[in-house]
């Protein structure tokens, strides 16, 4: 019997020797032995995680040398400034969890046009304090409907209406000479219907046959959807889609987004190039789109399963190869375990965390912080050297994935609760101060979820007089519990729903379009007014970015609960090895009080409120104004 170590190193010169073989006398230079180096080192994970998957077919060792082939195309294909940041972040590893890192995503066209007049917006986003831009998908797309950019047609052609390749190569450079991070999509879970592969796969074409789930009837789909969870039920029931020719194609989200079938090694190969490609465009890191439910199995759910995590992972170890810096960032809107469960350096170092978004929005409905308070303290916690990515509103919906058990400890009922939430941020419920609209109403199992900006779920667009303290309140929570603060463009300025989406054929269908709305030039132009409501939003929001960023106990993700002894009012600690800072957070439209005996322990002298500069003596216990934040220095 062989020892593991026996068996890499077997593995390794195999892989290497086949690659050398192949690639005749270019296998020297320094080039060469980076690349050999790291072969080396992360060739056992690659391995670990890929024999689960393909290790019992008798093309295993070919399909490796393709993948190892398309690992050295990657890597000589890197562009040299990419080189210089591999190396860069080699010393700076967790840079993402500093507290000077915010993020901000968009739409290119919806922001501003194309690709080019976007790189005009630099200095804007350096006036926010941006140092990390999401672009929404900007890859060719099929015409007509496209999920927004979710349904891509080719992942290495730009939709030709905001511009070209070069030109999204060009923006990569400006942002990151400016500071700023390019972050994009690894749309990995399906392809549009429309891609080369998809149209190769329903012409029987061999090499791709078998890229897709492709039934000639309903046997196999009816097992399936035994066990499978709608996901789009308005724009299509159950998990699959028939073609015109009577067959039946597996289509978690829409008709014409086709799910790859990642139990073909070829898939994983093929995609496996796509990713490097995209991280050579000058993206340092890659959102994982719908994460769950790249694998499938009769009788199982088909989320989360176990192999989903070895594509990641071996995913990752091909990028520890060819693509060193690149970071990835799970987006799994699901139970708070199973969104935990994609969170390690060896999958990915960075999550949404969607438990702490619809938290907030539930703690702004009830005005009671349990559920919120609760979160911190049991799902906060992240292995070293990863982060949370924190944020109000994302382009999704609002889905309430607390868990049910957490919620039961307080006496709620999950299920009833949920449909309370609804009925509250979806304008049906006396009293509320949202105006959302309803996402995805399934009739059969009672399931919806909320469509609407920030700025018109918080009350906005009712004329709510507390409209602009709840968005502060909102935002200085994700600024300050630890992790990457991700702003949704638009809702800096307090941009309001968009029902112009009613009147597009492609969009009527899709509430979520009602948050996606146009780049507004007269809120962006009054932002620096504090007289106007954009401009209260704009600089309360970046005069706290501004704090944040000055401030070492709000690096990293360690977070202590702190009892504050109200229940609208949420407590928490941050600490550096200087500095600590207790946040309260208000969440209710009444002044708050926090009685002087939870703050015991804390120092007798007045400390400082880092928001205001006001001083605070705790031993009268605290005042909270309505919606009202402190962030206390307290050592
Ligand atoms: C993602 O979201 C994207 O964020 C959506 O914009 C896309 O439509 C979708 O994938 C398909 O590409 O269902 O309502 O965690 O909640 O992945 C949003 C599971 C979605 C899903 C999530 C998905």
């Amino acid at each position: 019997m062989l020892t593991l170590d026996q068996q890499n190193t077997l593995a390794f010169e195999h892989v290497r020797n086949a690659l050398v073989h192949r690639l005749g006398r270019k296998a020297t230079g320094a080039q060469w032995q980076q690349f050999e180096d790291r072969l080396r080192t992360h060739l056992p994970a690659l391995l670990d995680n890929l024999q689960p998957l393909y290790g019992h077919r008798p093309d295993f060792l070919e399909q490796l040398d393709t993948l190892v082939d398309t690992a050295w195309t990657g890597w000589s294909e890197r562009p040299k400034e990419m080189k210089a940041l591999d190396e860069a972040r080699e010393k700076t590893p967790t840079w993402f969890q500093s507290e000077k890192v915010v993020g901000g995503v968009l739409y290119v066209d919806r922001f501003a046009g194309n690709l080019k007049n976007l790189q005009e917006q630099i200095p804007y986003f350096k006036e926010l304090g941006l140092s990390y831009l999401h672009l929404m998908p900007p890859f060719k797309v099929p015409p007509g409907r496209s999920d927004g950019g979710y349904a891509v047609s080719s992942y290495r052609d730009v939709n030709p209406e905001i511009g070209t390749i070069e030109d999204l190569r060009a923006l990569a450079k400006a942002l990151r000479k400016e500071g700023i991070s390019l972050v994009l999509d690894f749309i990995f879970n399906h392809t549009a219907n429309d891609h080369p592969w998809a149209q190769a796969a329903v012409q029987d074409d061999p090499r791709y046959k078998d890229f897709y789930f492709l039934f000639p009837d309903r046997t196999q789909p009816d097992i399936y959807e035994r066990t499978v969870r709608e996901i789009f039920p308005d724009e299509h029931r159950g998990a699959f889609s028939q073609l015109p020719d009577g067959r039946w194609i597996w289509t978690t989200f829409h008709t014409f987004q086709w799910d790859l079938n990642y139990s073909n090694p070829a898939v994983f190969n093929a995609m496996a190039g796509e990713m490097l490609a995209i991280a050579n465009l000058g993206a340092e890191i890659l959102r994982l789109d719908a994460v769950a439910f790249v694998w499938k199995r009769p009788g199982t759910p088909c989320e989360s399963l176990p192999e989903v995590h070895n594509v990641i992972r071996a995913f990752n170890a091909l990028a520890r190869i060819a693509a060193p810096s690149l970071l990835f960032k799970s987006e799994a809107i699901v139970h708070p375990a199973e969104v935990m469960s994609y969170i390690s350096p060896e999958e990915c170092q960075l999550s949404y965390n969607p438990l702490q978004m619809a938290l907030q929005w539930n703690s702004l409905a009830t005005r009671e912080v349990n559920l919120l308070q609760q979160a911190l303290e049991k799902w906060h916690h992240l292995p070293h050297n990863t982060a949370w990515v924190n944020y109000v509103r994302s382009h999704d919906d609002i889905g309430w994935t607390f868990a049910d058990e957490d919620a039961a400890q307080f006496g709620i009922n999950g299920y009833d609760h949920r449909k309370f939430l609804n009925r509250f941020y979806n304008n049906r419920f006396p009293g509320s101060f949202a105006r959302g609209v309803p996402f995805q109403e399934n009739p059969d199992t009672g399931d919806a979820r909320v469509s609407g900006t920030f700025a018109s779920l918080a009350g906005l667009e009712q004329g709510d007089p507390m409209a602009v303290q709840r968005m502060l309140l909102l935002f200085s929570v994700i600024l300050s519990t630890g992790g990457l603060p991700l702003i949704y463009l638009g809702d800096e300025v307090g941009t309001l729903n968009d029902p112009c989406y009613l009147d597009s054929p492609d969009e009527a269908d899709d509430s979520r379009w009602i948050h996606r709305p146009h780049r507004d030039v007269t809120r962006y132009d009054q932002r620096n007014n504090p007289n106007t409501v954009p401009g209260q939003i704009f600089t309360g929001l970046r005069s706290m970015i501004i704090i944040r960023a000055n401030t070492p106990a709000f690096a990293g993700g360690e977070l202590i609960g702190y009892r504050a002894g109200n229940p609208a009012v949420l407590g928490y600690t941050r600490s550096s090895t200087q500095q600590t800072v207790l946040v309260l957070a208000n969440y209710s439209e009444f002044e708050q009080h926090c009685p002087a005996q939870v703050f015991q322990a804390m120092p007798g002298h007045p400390v400082r409120d880092l928001l205001t500069d006001r001083s605070y003596s705790l031993r009268d216990g605290v005042t909270l104004a309505p919606y009202g934040v402190l962030w206390l220095e307290v050592r």
